[in-house]
């Protein structure tokens, strides 16, 4: 029954705001619309029967209808604010995560995820003990020129690493020399010196390639090479950085190293660095026997000068090492080739755990 007054309208009003009160989530408050504003909806029955009003009371009743929707919309709408509000609230509660936690070990051979490459792991490892004596570390061109990689490096011309059996050379450029394949990554250290000045502590990972494939040698293999510029660099500083580095690669604290002089054109003196190990055994840090690591030495004042730096000011060192090599000689390996012939038994069997990376703390 509608009457002039509109006490129907408040009544619907009333009933609404407590219906709307007392829904407590989402669905309730949907069916309050639904059955306020839906279809056949209370709001929408009383618009349909404004027809029926007689003329003389439908304008006002009319009016007073638009009104309560308006309202009553409003009070729809802030109803579903203040609930989806609650739920957020609610589920953010529930839901929260402890991100400290440590990841969950995975079993041995039971993760289906990737793991990381030797190569990957073993310079990430590297990264963590040079990055924690302050090296950088740089990246640079995989093709290089014959000066970047060569002639910079007081490699002279008739020298074996520069014949066509031993690197690879492309056709050519508009200057009428042929770039070269990388054949160590000294080239970058090259780079770093001609655009920053020092203080340099930089170490180099990369790809490089020699015309060369055996059990031991592949045309493309990893070097990491570092590169230290400073006044008064001697070599006490490349014995101590290099036999902390040993130690803590191989985790072996006492680790013999031996220093035995050797020769490079892009170093003087130039040293090969051995580490103890029992041939019989293949075991580290114990035997009779050395085995050669990695070589190294002092900056030729040559390559500094070549390089914009005064050797009367500047000195430094440098090494370098095979990736491949110290990763096979920690795991173990025998057999240089399974590291790039993709092999998923040999990669499940010595890929690491992402979700462990390298940490200095636990030794490396
Ligand atoms: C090895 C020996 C070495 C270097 C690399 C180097 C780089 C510059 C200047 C001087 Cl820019 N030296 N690098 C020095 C000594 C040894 O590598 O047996 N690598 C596998």
């Amino acid at each position: 029954m509608t009457t002039a007054g509109g006490e129907d309208l408040e009544a619907l009003r009333r009933e609404t705001e407590a219906a709307l009160a007392a829904a407590a989530d989402l669905r309730a408050w949907d069916a309050v619309r639904v059955a306020t504003l839906g279809r056949s909806g209370r709001l929408t029955a009383l618009l349909k029967g404004l027809g029926q009003v007689p003329a003389e009371r439908r304008k006002e009743r009319g009016a007073a209808l638009n009104r309560l929707k308006a309202e009553l919309e409003a009070a729809i709408e802030a109803r579903r604010l203040a609930l989806e509000q609650a739920e957020l609230e609610a589920r953010l509660k529930a839901e929260r995560l402890d991100v400290t936690l440590p990841p969950r070990p995975t079993a041995p051979g039971t993760a289906a995820e990737g793991g990381i490459h030797p190569i990957s792991r073993t310079v990430e490892e590297l990264t963590a003990i040079f990055g924690a004596m302050g090296f950088a570390v740089v990246e640079g061109p995989d093709i290089e020129s014959d000066w970047h990689n060569f002639g910079a490096l007081n490699i002279p011309e008739h020298h074996p690493a520069r014949q066509d059996h031993d690197t690879f050379y492309l056709p050519p450029g508009p200057d009428g020399r042929r770039p070269v394949l990388r054949t160590h990554t000294s080239p970058v250290q090259i780079r770093t010196m001609l655009t920053q000045a020092p203080p340099i502590r930089a170490i180099v990972p990369g790809r490089t390639y020699r015309a060369d494939h055996d059990a031991t040698h592949s045309p493309m293999f990893h070097q990491v090479e570092g590169l230290v510029i400073d006044r008064a660099i001697t070599l006490g500083h490349l014995k101590g950085c290099l036999i902390d580095f040993l130690r803590a690669f191989f985790g072996i604290r006492d680790l013999p190293v031996r220093f035995r002089a050797s020769y490079f054109p892009f170093t003087e003196p130039s040293m090969e660095v051995d580490i103890s190990w029992n041939r019989r055994t293949g075991e580290l840090g114990k035997g009779e026997d050395w085995l050669e690591i990695l070589g190294s030495g002092m900056v030729h004042p040559k390559v500094l000068a070549n390089c914009g730096l005064d050797p009367r000011v500047w000195q430094g060192f440098a090494f370098g090492m095979g990736i491949e090599r110290i990763a096979m000689l920690k795991q173990g390996m025998t057999d240089l080739r399974p590291f790039f012939e993709s092999d998923v038994r040999w990669l499940r069997h010595y890929r690491a755990d992402p979700l462990s990376p390298p940490s200095l703390a636990e030794g490396v």
